[in-house]
């Protein structure tokens, strides 16, 4: 590690996690060090996730929910938790899926590849060492074939543009300009690297193993693979992506 450890804030976006929820932030729990925080994002769940998110945040001072009144979509409730992170003083900002697909185990990770020196850092199926469990030939395909087609026209040299297993240093979430990103589904999580990118940020790719959901229900649609596909080639002519 380069200098001090760097108080991080884990983004965990929820949408009738019920089931995952409470394993999940026990499961992270063993792994924060002082001052790292946890923050659940939850779009009314009409499952009660918030209720459950309540009853953590009173019980374990290290985690915090903010309550969002509309189901807008994994980008907009990623963007108010950034906001909220960095009001609250994170150095590290990391995003994680609330279903166990992304293993806490990883957590430490990523925040060291940061401390090492990454501005960015990217959890990877696609690198040696990365891959993905349960998935069959479909899902596997959009995802390798997502990656391609982003890698087609944008060329950030990364192999798992889609993935939602990530941290930011805090400076990168400063400067890219985040009120200007609309995208909601995967096309975030390219947009994101790809503006950090473009900014001149160091991005690493670290290998991570993404296991299918078990408990509660996939979110992933029709509608979130389309926005990447018309959204990808729109980035590239984006002016807005540059260092201002
Ligand atoms: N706050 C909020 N969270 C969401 C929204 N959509 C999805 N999520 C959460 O984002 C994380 C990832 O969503 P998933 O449903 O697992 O979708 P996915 O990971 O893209 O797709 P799968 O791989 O099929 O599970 C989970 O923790 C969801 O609860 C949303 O609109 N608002
Ligand atoms: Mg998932």
């Amino acid at each position: 590690m380069i200098g001090p450890a760097l108080r991080a804030t884990i983004c965990l976006p929820t949408y009738n996690e019920l089931a995952n929820l409470e394993r999940m932030i026990r499961a992270l729990q063993p792994l924060l060090r002082d001052g790292d925080r946890i923050l659940v994002v939850d779009d009314d769940s009409p499952d009660g996730t918030g209720a459950v998110a309540d009853r953590l945040a009173q019980e374990l001072a290290f985690v915090d929910v903010l309550h969002r009144p509309v189901k807008e979509g994994l980008g907009p409730a990623y963007l108010a938790g950034f906001q909220r992170a960095l009001a609250d003083g994170a150095e590290l900002v990391l995003e994680m899926d609330c279903d166990f697909s992304h293993d806490p185990a990883d957590v430490p990770r990523l925040i060291a590849a940061a401390e090492e020196g990454a501005d960015v850092v990217l959890g990877s199926r696609y690198v040696p060492g990365g891959g993905v469990t349960d998935w069959g030939v479909l899902r596997r395909a959009i995802s390798r074939g997502g990656s391609i087609y982003t890698e087609l026209f944008l060329r950030m040299g990364v192999k798992d543009p889609t993935g939602g297993f990530k941290c930011f240093r805090r400076h990168v979430l400063e400067t890219i300009d985040l009120a200007a990103i609309t995208a909601k589904g995967y096309a975030f999580q390219i947009e994101t690297t790809y503006r950090a990118k473009r900014a001149g940020f160091r991005v690493v790719e670290i290998p991570i193993t993404f296991s299918d959901r078990e408990l509660g229900h996939s979110k992933m649609s029709r509608a979130i693979v389309l926005e990447a596909i018309w959204r990808v080639p729109l980035l590239l002519a984006s002016k807005h992506a540059r260092r201002h």
